[in-house]
């Protein structure tokens, strides 16, 4: 027999598993023969790096997050694709970066910009699992609308987001309710998360079915409105403020100065608040410290109804914040920068069988990994058209060689490169930042106009995007509701 007929022969056989597949089950043809494992897949909203999980010098106190990361790999240099939650989840869940969608900002209509893009959830469902969940996944805003997406075919209805009657800061002059802080509601029941978690309790604790499991938990908290249950806030009376450098913004190039144009006025509201009632700066960050607690409990909870389960040996679990938050530092509250606070996320991969329990990854790496990462976990096919890098190797060894840096973009022609020692920033009119994190964590001193970096800058300069999508545009009307009303 020549090689032609052994390559014809071999095309036959694939037809013919193809055709046997396709008529199978779903359930017959992954589930439970292949021993396929479920996914708990968890993402939390503005989480910052003040945290325990991260900095056991943190006052943020997340237990949950690390008895997560003791059974599996805890990346300390974790970085969101972008600094603000659509283009930051887009990138995460098609690994496509904003420079290759179009999708740079909050309103743009991700869907409109990739039709044909299947998510990490389109997927699944493609390869028979039983994909739900509940919470906050994609982004959304008129309603729910960026939820009208095959996706989401079998998720719970999103919760609106509800109010208390009136603003709690007491600080009329600042924001909108939806940037207000307080103690609310007084019933834990009351929250969104609290029904998200408890959606996934319920999921986690029924008897496996016979189809493998791809769970979302999509945390609101520690986003805006910064409202928790009193004793959240209780505990943390004591909590301390960011460090804050005086005249911080002096050595920063024209671009930064443009780039936070729209989001100044937050830091300098809290200025003016501060001074006319005393401790209502330190009431906001203790309401943030209260929001992120209030999260990971929520999130323990579904972790205790992980660990009561048949499925707790035989389940991925992945944990990541869309991006990260400033609490004045640099002057500045909100994500929405470039710099280290808004992007460093904390980043969780449980992987049996794969990474190793309590173990630890210092390389730099962005969301857009999360895709060919989860999808290569589970020996789904990936797709070549990927920019996320497969961390696979990094799971296995956290010490494994890995050059890449992390990469970050917020609006057009705006992006950072974080290698594990230093943030090189270039701005849309071509100015820039660097810092040395290894002497100035707090990114205080820029030292892009400093000769003596020019190495630097050219080695990190490397890693930008060579091309930039145009904006795609924004979704102004809601879609038109799918069969399944998301
Ligand atoms: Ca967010
Ligand atoms: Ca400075």
């Amino acid at each position: 027999m020549n090689s032609i007929d052994l390559i014809e022969i071999r095309k036959a056989l694939i037809c013919l598993l193809s055709i046997v597949v396709v008529c199978l089950p779903l359930s017959a043809a992954t589930a439970d023969d292949t021993g396929a494992p479920d996914v708990l897949f968890i993402v939390v909203d503005d989480m910052n790096d003040w945290i325990s999980l991260l900095d056991p010098k943190a006052p943020i106190n997340t237990p949950n997050l690390e008895r997560l990361a003791k059974r599996g790999m805890l990346f300390s240099r974790a970085y969101c694709a972008s600094p603000a939650c659509n283009p930051s989840r887009v990138a995460a869940l098609t690994g496509l970066r904003p420079t290759t969608t179009g999708v740079y900002g909050n309103k743009t209509d991700w869907r409109g910009a990739v039709p044909y893009r299947k998510t990490i959830m389109q997927n699944f469902i493609a390869a028979g699992y039983d994909v739900r969940g509940a919470g906050k996944i994609f982004h959304h805003h008129l309603d729910g609308a960026f939820h009208d997406d095959d996706s989401f075919q079998d998720f719970q209805h999103l919760h609106p987001q509800q109010y208390p009657p009136q603003k709690l800061n007491g600080a009329p002059e600042y924001g909108s309710r939806n940037t207000d802080w307080g103690h609310w509601p007084n019933r834990v029941e009351d929250s969104i998360d609290y029904h998200t978690a408890s959606y996934c309790v319920r999921a986690l604790s029924g008897p496996p079915g016979e189809r493998p499991m791809f769970l979302a938990c999509g945390i609101y908290k520690p986003h805006s409105p910064f409202f928790a249950p009193a004793e959240y806030h209780r505990a943390y009376d004591e909590i301390g403020l960011p460090a804050r450098k005086p005249d911080d913004w002096h050595d920063l190039p024209l671009g930064a100065a443009s780039l936070m144009r729209k989001t100044k006025w937050f830091w300098q509201g809290m200025i003016n608040v501060e001074k006319n009632r005393e401790g209502s700066y330190q009431d906001f960050v203790r309401a943030y410290a209260a929001c992120t607690s209030f999260a990971d409990v929520q999130i323990g909870r579904v972790l205790d109804a992980l660990d009561n389960s048949p499925r707790r040996d035989n389940t991925i679990v992945i944990l990541w914040s869309d991006h990260g938050f400033h609490l004045g530092e640099k002057d500045h509250i909100e994500k929405f920068a470039l710099w280290e606070k808004s992007n460093h996320i904390p980043f969780i991969v449980v992987a049996p069988g794969v990474t190793k329990p309590g173990s630890r990854c210092d390389r730099p790496v962005d969301m857009t990994a999360l895709y060919p990462t989860l999808l290569a976990l589970c020996g789904l096919p990936t797709d070549a058209k990927c920019d996320g890098h497969n961390l696979m190797p990094l799971l296995r060894d956290p010490n494994a060689k890995w050059d890449r840096p992390a990469l970050m973009t917020y609006r057009r022609c705006n992006h950072a490169v974080r290698s594990a020692r230093w943030r090189y920033i270039r701005y849309e009119d071509g100015s820039e930042e660097l810092y040395d994190h290894d002497a100035d964590p707090n990114e205080w001193y820029n030292l892009a106009d400093d000769e003596r970096y020019s190495g630097v800058i050219a080695s990190h300069k490397k890693w930008l995007p060579t091309t930039e999508a145009k904006q795609s545009p924004d979704l102004k009307r809601r879609r038109p509701k799918t069969e399944a009303g998301r």
